[in-house]
């Protein structure tokens, strides 16, 4: 029956989505078993049971108690296995196992990101190590969004003001897509995302160094990103303007005052104490409210931004 069921159905990509499949079959099957039988009779009992001629009488019957009993009999009994076995999966589905790796997924218009225990985010890619339960705690930033994995057969609301839930655990390492399937706007149809499942080696090794298509990307363009991402520039601005912190413009290489009198180089050992424990040396005329990035950025990402200040001439 697999041909079938794949012939419609798209890959499965965890055993939650196998059973989900197996059920879906059987009720296929049922319906297909009592179409032919429903739609058989109809034509076994006009051939057999039409008028013959003039003074063919339809017999005076009545009632069939066992003929009933066994068309309400059967059925129900065929409805309540499939709430049971419906049930039962819907419970696997809905409550994650208590060790599983919580993401935190954020929906906005239109665009997903995902934060790990760690602190780290990445915006429409989730990396998850193959094997191990991972459970999704969702909000939304603005309108109501529907986090849908076709390949896993799991979909939930994503809303604004309240949290949702869902998890998988996939065994098959690859790459799934992620469908938004609550109509949210313009961008909505390229609301999408990829799930990419990985060996827990491989995972460790994004934990340390990233997305493989971002350790590739050459340093000040990735500082560039990260200056967006990452809110730098919510706070510096690259055109010499002053606003909460200290513009970037023409700023590698001078000489600043910190507010304990001492004289700095803006070089690379400042820039990285600079992000790393912002509070240790606090420019003079600005407030020490810059947050620390301490576990928030990778080396890489932190040469990255380096590169990038020092090209803001
Ligand atoms: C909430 C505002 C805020 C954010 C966000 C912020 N900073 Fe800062 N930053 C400041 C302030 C204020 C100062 C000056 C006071 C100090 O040195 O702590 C500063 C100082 C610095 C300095 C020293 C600059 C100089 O001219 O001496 C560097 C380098 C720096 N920030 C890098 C970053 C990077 C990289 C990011 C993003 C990853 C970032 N900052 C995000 C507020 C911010
Ligand atoms: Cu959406």
């Amino acid at each position: 029956m697999s041909w079938f069921r794949d012939f419609f159905l798209p890959m499965q990509g965890t055993a939650h989505a196998a059973a989900v499949d197996n059920l879906f079959m059987f009720i296929v099957l049922l319906n297909i078993g009592f179409f032919l039988l429903i739609a058989g009779l109809i034509v076994v009992f006009v051939a057999r049971y039409r008028r013959k001629s003039a003074n063919d009488r339809t017999p005076n019957i009545t009632h069939h108690l066992g003929l009933e009993l066994t068309w309400s009999i059967i059925p129900l009994l065929l409805c309540l296995v499939v709430f049971f076995w419906g049930f039962k999966d819907y419970m696997t589905a809905t409550v994650a196992p208590g060790d599983a790796l919580e993401i935190n997924l954020t929906g906005e218009k239109w665009i997903w990101t995902f934060e790990y225990p760690d602190g780290m985010r990445s915006l429409g890619e989730l990396y998850v190590p193959a094997g191990k339960p991972v459970k999704l705690i969702m909000q939304s930033k603005d309108v109501l969004h529907s986090f849908f994995i076709p390949n896993f057969r799991i979909k939930m609301d994503v809303l604004p003001n309240r949290y949702t839930e869902q998890w998988f655990q996939s065994n098959i390492p690859g790459e799934y897509q992620v469908q938004c399937t609550e109509y949210c706007g313009k961008g909505h149809s390229g609301m999408n995302a990829k799930i990419v499942v990985m060996s827990q080696t491989q995972y460790e090794d994004y934990l340390q160094n990233g997305p493989p298509n971002l350790r590739t990307m050459p340093l000040a363009e990735l500082g560039a990103l990260l200056y967006e991402s990452r809110g730098c520039s919510t706070c510096h601005s690259l055109n010499g303007v002053k606003g909460q912190g200290p513009t970037w413009k023409g700023s590698y290489g001078n000489m600043r005052k910190m507010t304990d009198g001492r004289d700095m180089m803006m070089d690379e050992n400042y820039i990285r104490t600079s992000i790393l424990q912002p509070q240790a040396m606090v420019v003079s005329g600005f407030e020490g409210i810059m947050p620390t990035y301490q576990g928030l950025l990778r080396d890489r990402e932190i040469l990255a931004l380096i590169e990038f200040i020092k090209k803001q001439k």
